[in-house]
């Protein structure tokens, strides 16, 4: 099976770098330069028309949107456990999933790009400042999940890498998160393992190469 990421620096695609390393999967990687708006190039419109990463191509087929991926990855890879096997728990982990991409991902969007979401002028103040706020008020329901656990089940899952990057955009985007200590050590925690070791050495060596270029 041939398994190719399409990948950016930063952005939401260190979740499935992630997984499908835990996964021990072999994939390659095709970066794509956000900051050159090559998610708008013909090519990658032709395979992705909502010019998104990340982008999962499974022998040929194209697979978007990070939960999907997650799924794919954690049914195709059954021994890594990337998901609970109890039914129940489960679709706890597909919820939580859910969550990031539809409660914490989109606020982040805001504090990064508040023109993107409004043009009124002098509206950015504003529209980065709810973001913020919003961001809050999840980390603060995820700090309550985590506090006195290591991970969000009994061991790691990939709802554990998406939250991982949320945590970690949060902090960059200078969202006032310090004080949540649960999810700062979980933050701590994920920077442990190997996968995760593995993506920001990746990262930092992309983001050298794309500065270079
Ligand atoms: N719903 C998508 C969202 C992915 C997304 O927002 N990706 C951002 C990077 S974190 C992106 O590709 N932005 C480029 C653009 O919007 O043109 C998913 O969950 O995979």
């Amino acid at each position: 099976m041939k398994i190719e990421l399409y990948y950016a620096p930063v952005a939401c695609p260190l979740v499935p770098y992630v997984t499908l390393t835990e996964a021990g999967a072999d994939f390659d990687v095709h970066i794509i330069n956000l900051r050159k708006q090559a998610q708008k190039s013909p090519e990658y419109m032709r395979i992705n028309p909502k010019h998104k990463v990340p982008l999962l191509i499974i022998d040929g087929k194209p697979l978007s949107e990070n939960i999907a991926i997650q799924l794919w990855i954690a049914r195709n890879f059954p021994n890594a456990h990337l998901v609970p096997t109890d039914p129940w728990l489960e679709l706890q982990a597909t919820s939580m999933l859910s969550w990031f991409a539809s409660g914490i991902h989109p606020h982040l969007s805001r504090a990064n790009t508040p023109r993107k979401f409004c043009d009124t002028d002098g509206s950015e103040g504003s529209v980065m400042r709810l973001a913020h706020d919003a961001l809050i008020e999840q980390f603060g329901i995820a700090e309550t999940m985590l506090t006195g656990k290591e991970f969000f089940f009994d061991h790691f899952t990939t709802a554990d890498a998406y939250f991982f990057w949320c945590f970690r955009r949060a902090q960059m985007l200078e969202v006032d998160v310090a004080k949540f200590t649960a999810c700062t050590n979980h933050f701590e925690t994920m920077k442990l393992r190997p996968s995760v070791k593995k993506v920001l050495a990746f990262e930092a060596e992309v983001q050298s190469r794309l500065a270079a270029a």
